[in-house]
């Protein structure tokens, strides 16, 4: 504002604003601009990368200017914001989304036709950006695109991450990882090196009386390492609504290496300070639900959240308020445990250095923050070791004890008779050596905690959290269902489905009212509209085919139905529960003779998924699926009945492609593990039927859907513990079907057995924790009921959309509106703002 220029020169700059393209001689001049000038290039050493680059960069001009105005609208009418804080975002690629977004992917196309280049192959271009694992990263993706679409005031702030998730390359059937560096060139982000905040590592407390006799405590020595903002604009569909992505860089504090040690001859020390600060934000850790204590994790986490904060108090405090208002103009949304460091850090800032009053200062910190739980898996709980907290964030820690003291004083005065409740809730694990519980703190210092599906958010509030609900009673935690953008994940991924849906639906509005979609309702059993439908599904299986193809060499059949699990792989999510059931139709099929095998409806089965580098098991997953299929793919006796195919390197962009070309996926976890799944919502939307579990989000989507639309099967999640039990303390009666399966394996049919000895043995004698054995049976029948129903291919069709016309509830847009009312209290900002700022076409 201070910087802002005088009412009688804005004419001229208005007379310049960028605003949308007018038409595409305007694109088309800005793509030939870029070329020349930005890439130094020209029509004559102009490849598609360069094409891709310029088209990107003439479309990034375009959405920093709305970004500019919507900050700026934001600035003055001085509302509520609320901020996203998650270690993740999967966003895979931004083109194809900011055009259609910003509604210019037409013009593009003719544009990019006119200089020479098709629309798809410049699309392809892009490098995904992948700061992410799996569903928590890609569902902090969704929301941003749903916080910009429906205009909240919204911040993404994140990690900007020099190696995102690995590349997964399969050599001989194994994963091997390879380094995704991906910012090679991205003109997605604006570096802000203007915008930089010293972070503090290790170092000593000291507390004094100052003169006023006031007790003062300071953190002080130890190391300052520079956080560098990198600014990502979110452009909202169908609105000039832009937000902002800011993801933090560490740099080294001194900027440059140390010269004195360089003119001694010490080169190599002189720069490793500036190599080790670099490393904090170097690479994003592989793990999907799955937490390793490792320092340098709790340095990123530390690192990130003081940033973000730094920042987030920076822009409060211009305001002038009291900070008695900080909540009503700050809402702080958790991710997960990883940001819980937050909730001390604005406690450390409030008390140490704004000088407030404990009370006062908890009572803003509680009211500010929201947590949102994805998982009940053991592994996946966050914990962190007291000593290793004590080192590196030595302040941190004793507030964190503070913390502990406070609320353990409450639960004894709540409580009087029950001392055991005090350890089970106690943010410090009595362990050796002692843990925080970051699941805890994060509880203990938001105002609401949230699952992500019915099925979880009851779970937890029955297990892991149970005492939580007794000493803050239930009103503290809700559910918010997930959801997912209908934007990416079915306009842009499955453009003529989209299409077809608008020509029935009055038009591209289901896009901002997913609920419109019950339109179709009445076309489930239209003729016409079911071959249309049909016609699409089938050309979206052929390019899926075409890619098998170049990718693995092997030939599928577009008219078999392609039943597809792609997720991380995970013992819990079962991958290994359907290459056996895979296996057992191979062996069923070799048992047929050839009249039976003509009934057989022929099938495909896709799997595709990362392991986490470090997890054996997952990798011998993927290691018997591909040496599955190298054995089903080759059998002459088999032909088309079965292919078996592992699709490398499953990220977002491929997901665009795999979605819409499925005619049954796989969601078939160990009732109660999958705490939502986004997938499911994903593939439904697209058209595919489901074969699932009872767990997370696929009871809702069969309530919204109707049972007749989804294969359901397997044991409840009330029901698993006493399995388990019976496992651990009486008979483990294996399936028979199964038994024959392991007997396959173990014959060699697939290789060398031992290499599959610990997947066989987990269930045959180490308890099958996830079941795979009960729900076997119940598996392969629904299967088979599968295999029926796709024979009739009328009804089949039917179901879909029928399926598709249901679910409009799986919006993030209806997600996002939940948490903004529920949660956040906040309201958006419409683009018209009252202010008189003009209005962005
Ligand atoms: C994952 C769950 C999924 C869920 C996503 C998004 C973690 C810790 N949890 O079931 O496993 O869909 O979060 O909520 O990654």
């Amino acid at each position: 504002v201070e910087a802002s220029i005088p009412e009688p020169q804005r004419e001229a700059w208005k007379k310049f604003q960028a605003h949308g393209f007018r038409d595409k001689d305007e694109f088309e001049r800005d793509t030939v601009r870029h070329v020349e000038t930005t890439l130094a290039r020209s029509m004559f050493n102009c490849d598609e990368t360069a094409a891709y680059a310029a088209t990107s960069l003439a479309f990034r001009d375009r959405l920093i200017t709305q970004w500019n105005r919507t900050q700026q609208r934001q600035t003055f009418s001085d509302t509520k914001r609320i901020y996203y804080l998650s270690l993740e975002f999967l966003m895979g690629r931004a083109l194809d989304n900011a055009m259609l977004n910003v509604g210019a992917k037409a013009i593009a196309k003719d544009g990019l036709a006119d200089l020479g280049f098709r629309i798809e192959d410049i699309i392809a271009q892009e490098h995904d950006a992948a700061l992410g694992n799996g569903g928590l990263g890609r569902l902090a993706a969704c929301f941003l695109d749903s916080m910009a679409s429906l205009n909240f005031p919204a911040w993404g702030y994140g990690l900007r991450y020099r190696y995102g998730i690995f590349k997964q390359e399969i050599v001989d059937g194994y994963q091997v990882e390879v380094p995704d560096y991906w910012l090679d060139f991205n003109p997605w982000e604006f570096p802000r090196h203007d915008i930089v905040v010293d972070i503090q590592f290790y170092g000593n407390v000291r507390k004094y009386q100052n003169d006023q006799g006031k007790n003062v405590v300071t953190w002080e020595g130890g190391e300052i390492v520079k956080a560098v903002a990198y600014d990502v604009p979110i452009p909202g569909f169908d609105t000039p609504s832009t937000n902002n992505l800011r993801l933090w860089s560490s740099k080294a504090a001194s900027g440059e290496f140390d010269f004195q040690k360089f003119n001694s001859g010490d080169y190599e020390s002189s720069v490793a300070d500036q190599q080790r600060a670099e490393t904090i934000s170097a690479v994003l850790y592989p793990n999907d639900n799955l937490e390793r204590g490792k320092e340098l994790r709790l340095k990123q986490q530390y690192f990130w959240v003081a940033a973000s904060l730094y920042d987030i108090v920076r822009r409060f405090k211009k305001s002038k308020r009291a900070w008695s208002e900080f909540p009503e103009q700050v809402a702080i949304q958790l991710n997960d445990t990883h940001p819980t460091l937050a909730i001390v850090e604005l406690q450390r800032i409030l008390i140490d250095l704004e000088g407030l009053e404990w009370d006062e200062a908890w009572k803003i910190v509680t009211k500010t923050f929201g947590y949102t739980n994805h998982t009940v898996l053991p592994e996946a709980l966050e914990k962190w070791s007291v000593p290793l907290f004590q080192n590196l964030l030595p302040r941190h820690l004793q507030i964190i004890y503070e913390i502990n003291l406070f609320f353990l004083q409450l639960v004894e005065k709540k409580f009087p008779k029950e001392r055991e409740i005090l350890g089970r809730v106690s943010i410090i694990e009595e362990s050796q050596p002692k843990m925080v519980r970051m699941a805890y703190l994060a509880i203990v210092g938001s105002h609401k905690v949230n699952g992500v599906a019915e099925l979880h958010s009851d779970l937890i509030k029955t297990t892991i959290f149970k005492d939580f609900v007794r000493i803050f009673g239930p009103d503290k935690f809700t559910n918010v269902t997930n959801g997912i953008t209908p934007r990416r994940w079915l306009h842009q991924a499955n453009p003529r489905l989209s299409e077809l849906i608008a020509s029935k639906t009055g038009g591209i509005g289901f896009l901002k009212d997913l609920t419109l979609l019950n339109e179709l309702e009445n076309f489930a059993d239209d003729k016409e509209f079911k071959k249309e439908w049909a016609e699409i599904k089938y050309a979206n299986k052929v390019r899926l085919a075409k890619h098998i193809k170049t990718t693995t060499g092997v030939t599928v059949n577009p008219a078999a139905l392609f039943d597809i699990q792609v997720k991380r792989i995970h013992e819990y999510k079962r991958q290994q529960m359907n290459i056996f059931g895979v296996i057992h139709r191979y062996l069923t099929i070799k048992n047929m003779s050839a009249e039976e095998r003509k009934k057989l409806a022929p099938r495909v089965s896709i799997f595709g998924g990362k392991a986490a580098p470090g997890y054996w098991m997952a990798k011998t997953i993927i290691h018997l699926v591909n040496s599955v299929g190298s054995v089903v793919n080759n059998d002459k006796d088999v032909g088309d009945l079965l292919k078996v195919i592992f699709l490398e390197d499953y990220n977002v962009s491929k997901a665009e492609m795999i979605i819409p070309a499925s005619d049954i996926s796989e969601h078939i976890s160990t009732a109660g593990t999958e705490a939502s799944g986004t997938s499911n919502m994903k593939f439904v939307l697209n058209g595919g039927l489901i074969i699932g579990t009872c767990d997370g989000a696929n009871i809702e989507i069969t309530r919204e859907i109707g049972e007749s639309n989804i294969f359901l099967f397997g044991n409840l999640a009330e029901d698993v513990e006493d399995l388990r039990h019976a496992h651990n303390y009486g008979d483990h009666s294996m399936d028979p079907d199964l038994v024959k399966v392991f007997e396959a394996i173990k014959s060699n049919m697939f290789g060398d057995a031992g290499s599959f000895g610990a997947l066989v043995g987990a269930i045959e004698d180490h308890g099958d924790y996830y079941l795979v054995s009960d729900d076997f049976h119940s598996y392969i029948q629904t299967q088979e009921l599968v295999d029926e129903a796709y024979k009739n291919q009328d009804e089949w069709i039917s179901k879909c959309i029928q399926s598709v016309a249901r679910m409009g509830f799986f919006s993030s847009d209806r997600c996002i509106n939940e948490y903004a009312e529920s949660i956040w209290n906040i309201e958006p900002l419409q683009p018209e703002s009252k202010n008189g700022l003009p209005k962005s076409e």
